[in-house]
């Protein structure tokens, strides 16, 4: 039997897409809804592209009733930067994993920040690469166990696990918007985009939103065990908050340490 009342579903829903193709439990779904809400409650959404990467993020390619695009590998946020260019009326929104943010797609995320492209981002950090088995990712956390580190991941081998928000912001424009949210806390998770959307549309800045999000499927954790590593280990290692561009590195080029605001 259908419940009394049916959730309320942002007006950029397509019901055709639905039920969405994400596995039980994983956090994409809500961090798309984040964003649909976002959209709008902004009133952007005749104006907005969407755009996903490879990864369980394609599996939202017809998600919204948005133009959208699909991309190659860790290619998002330069598709959308070049689009920005030509049409600066659009509101573009590049969605992608943690593997394409910060492993193939660095690149791109160093220069975009550098050279302040007016581009929204959201990078879902899962610690592992998913759609393709759970392989260790550049943010799988110190001794967890993936495919690829079946006994850990060890930081003397592999390196430190990287923190994407604390990178943009060490490198970007003073007026870019920087945050790190959580699946956990969906009210702050949204404030953080629609700030992000707003650092565009208001400000003409990139924007950087990392989402801290849930892989029960190579995780291979049950609902209590999911969101126990999200809620004590992820956030304990990944902060929650807003990030302050560092000013003094860019206009001096000194390594300054960017500061969390909240
Ligand atoms: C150029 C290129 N290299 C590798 C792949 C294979 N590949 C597809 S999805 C993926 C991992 C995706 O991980 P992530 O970006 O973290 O997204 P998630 O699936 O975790 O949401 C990889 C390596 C590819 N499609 N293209
Ligand atoms: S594999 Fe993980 S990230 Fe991909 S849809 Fe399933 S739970 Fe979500």
């Amino acid at each position: 039997m259908l419940p009394a009342r049916l959730p309320q579903m942002p007006e950029v829903w397509r019901l055709e897409s639905k039920p969405h193709k994400f596995c039980p439990g994983c956090g994409h779904g809500i961090v798309l809804k984040c964003l649909g809400e976002a959209v709008g409650e902004l009133r952007l959404a005749d104006r907005t592209v969407f755009a996903c990467d490879i990864g369980c993020s394609l599996l939202a390619w017809d998600f919204f009733n948005l133009d959208t695009v699909q991309t190659h590998h860790g290619r998002t946020l330069p598709v959308l930067a070049g689009l920005k260019r030509v049409r600066p009326e659009l509101v573009v929104v590049a969605y992608m994993g943690d593997g394409g943010a910060y492993a193939i797609g660095a690149q791109h995320l160093v220069a975009s920040a550098g050279r302040d492209d007016p581009v929204t981002v959201i990078v879902v950090n899962n610690t592992v690469y998913a759609m393709t088995g759970g392989q260790m990712a550049p943010t799988t956390l110190p001794e967890e166990k993936t495919e690829t580190s079946p006994y850990g991941r060890r930081v003397e081998e592999s390196g430190p696990s990287l923190r994407g928000p604390e990178l943009v912001a060490s490198i970007a424009s003073p007026g870019a918007y920087v945050a790190r949210g959580s699946v956990a806390r969906v009210r702050q998770l949204k404030d953080f985009i629609k700030k992000g959307l707003r650092a565009q549309v208001e400000g003409g800045h990139l924007a950087f939103i990392e989402a801290l999000s849930t892989c029960p499927t190579n995780w291979r954790t049950n609902a209590r065990e999911t969101w126990r590593f999200l809620e004590e280990k992820m956030h304990k290692h990944f902060p929650l908050g807003e990030y302050s561009p560092a000013q003094t590195a860019r206009e001096e080029g000194a390594g300054a340490q960017p500061a969390r605001k909240s």
